[in-house]
């Protein structure tokens, strides 16, 4: 087992409210709370390569990502950070940083063969890795499909088949079985809009179908299956809370016109409203239906009562907004904005995009549950320079969100923690490796883990805030 975590200082920095500190949120800020939870987040495919050993099946993004041209360079998830087999180190890491919360995701290909039969070494390695986080006092947060779907049920329809909502139901119940009493938050789904619209709407991701008639189909299914995993992830492991993930977009009008501001609603509704009504209110919005004429999905009696399940929390990421225009049709059309500041991904940084959503589902959904900010980050081509990595956009950027989520608790809404995006870099789907969110910087030739600015400056934080509280 490697065991090469780079060296993390323990001691509680003096200096963390000083003006010189470019990260410490403001004395009267919700996040030095005792019950605000602050953690880092990954997901299996993105970190844990190994993808062919102890009997891990393939997933749809192994065979995606070995179609020419599908990510850039050619690059694959098949060694990814090597966190298969450096995940004690990383665990060291994690705590040595003084995270309270870690948000992993489960490789259903590495748990279950193709007859549903459980595979004990994929189990295996959950429940060690569960149990040192659990030692090391880190709280658990385990999404249960973050994209790697088994290709196997990909080759029978995938999110197509209404089938696979019910192997999901399989997978939660055996996952919640065996790792009860280890999770502190299971989540059943990571982004349904990505997995449906990207998978199967325009084909950026796997399985690389598109159609619009297959997104509203494949998230019909995918919703289904977070809803009949619910009461299963109830009844298997009582003590936990339950909650799904859905990635949520600012839509902004490009200018004051009426064709302008509901070409805004819209990019709002096929991005939010997609899956917040469904979850929260057993319908889908009519106007989806609106901007994507004769889309509507095969949906059997009964399906949006399980769809709504009741929630614990709901995880929530954010990451830009999206200026938009009418199409002069029925849509939207973007319309970028010159001058805004943006990350290699080219996305807008627009924290008050964060604050105004969350404002407003307060607003919009009676029953909003509790909130935690499951992925927020950026990317930056981030080099190592005499060993360090000053990577000042990020700070700054985790600053501004932060202190947006600090507004939107202050205007009322519950956010119970936040994660940030990501632990380390990792492989960033479609942009393979070139693209880095990480806190922890990783040289891909070496795995060698470098500490970034930000992490330093987030982990001062978090020590400052311990020291405080004891
Ligand atoms: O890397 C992804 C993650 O897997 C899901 N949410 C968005 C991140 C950045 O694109």
């Amino acid at each position: 087992m490697a065991n090469d975590a780079p060296a993390v200082s323990d001691a509680p920095s003096p200096h963390s409210q000083s003006l010189a500190d470019p990260f410490a949120p403001p004395a009267d800020s919700s996040l030095w709370r005792k019950n605000f939870l602050l953690g880092a987040a990954t997901a299996s495919y993105q970190i844990e390569g190994a993808v062919n050993e102890d009997g891990r099946l393939p997933s749809i993004w192994d065979t995606f990502s070995a179609i020419p041209g599908k990510v850039l360079a050619g690059d694959t998830g098949a060694v990814a950070c090597d966190h298969y087999h450096r995940w004690e180190a990383d665990v060291d890491m994690l705590a040595g940083l003084g995270f309270e919360g870690y948000r992993l995701s489960i490789a259903w290909p590495r748990v279950m063969d193709t007859a549903g039969v459980p595979n004990r070494k994929g189990l295996e390695f959950y429940k060690r890795l569960l149990a040192r986080l659990k030692e090391k006092g880190i709280a658990t947060f385990v999404t249960l499909y973050h994209w790697d779907l088994p290709q196997h049920l990909e080759d029978r329809g995938g999110w197509l088949n209404r089938d696979t909502a019910y192997r999901f139901a399989d997978y939660a119940d055996l996952m919640s079985r065996e790792l009860a009493g280890s999770v502190d938050g299971w989540m059943t789904l990571n982004e349904p809009w990505c997995s449906a619209y990207l998978g199967y709407g325009n084909g950026h991701h796997a399985p690389g179908l598109a159609d619009a008639r297959y997104a509203t189909q494949a998230m019909h299914h995918l919703l289904l299956a977070h809803g009949l995993a619910m009461p299963v992830l109830r009844a298997n492991d009582p003590a936990s809370q339950k909650g799904v993930v859905a990635n949520i977009g600012r839509g902004t009008a490009n200018s004051g016109s009426a064709a302008d501001q509901r070409a805004a609603h819209l990019f709002e509704v096929q991005h939010n409203a997609w899956i917040l009504d469904p979850l929260l209110e057993g319908r889908y919005p009519r106007d989806l239906f609106e901007l994507w004429p004769g889309t509507e999905p095969l949906v059997l009696d009964g399906d949006m009562q399980t769809v709504a399940a009741p929630l614990d929390f709901l995880g929530i990421n954010y990451y830009f907004r999206t200026n938009v225009a009418s199409d002069g049709a029925h849509g939207f059309r973007e319309v970028p904005l010159q001058g805004v500041e943006r990350t290699q991904m080219g996305w807008e940084v627009y924290p008050d995009g964060l604050r105004d959503l969350l404002i407003g589902f307060k607003a919009t959904y009676r029953n909003l549950p509790p909130i935690y900010i499951t992925e927020n980050g950026m990317a930056s081509d981030d080099k190592v320079i005499d060993g360090r990595v000053d990577d000042m956009q990020r700070i700054s950027f985790l600053k501004r969100h932060l202190a947006a989520v600090d507004e939107a608790i202050k205007a009322g809404v519950e956010i119970r923690g936040y994660f940030l995006w990501s632990l380390m870099d990792n492989f960033e789907w479609a942009f393979g490796y070139e693209r880095r969110f990480g806190v922890v910087h990783v040289d891909y030739a070496t795995q060698k883990r470098t500490v970034k600015r930000s992490a330093e400056l987030v982990s001062k934080f978090l020590k400052e805030r311990k020291a405080r509280r004891e």
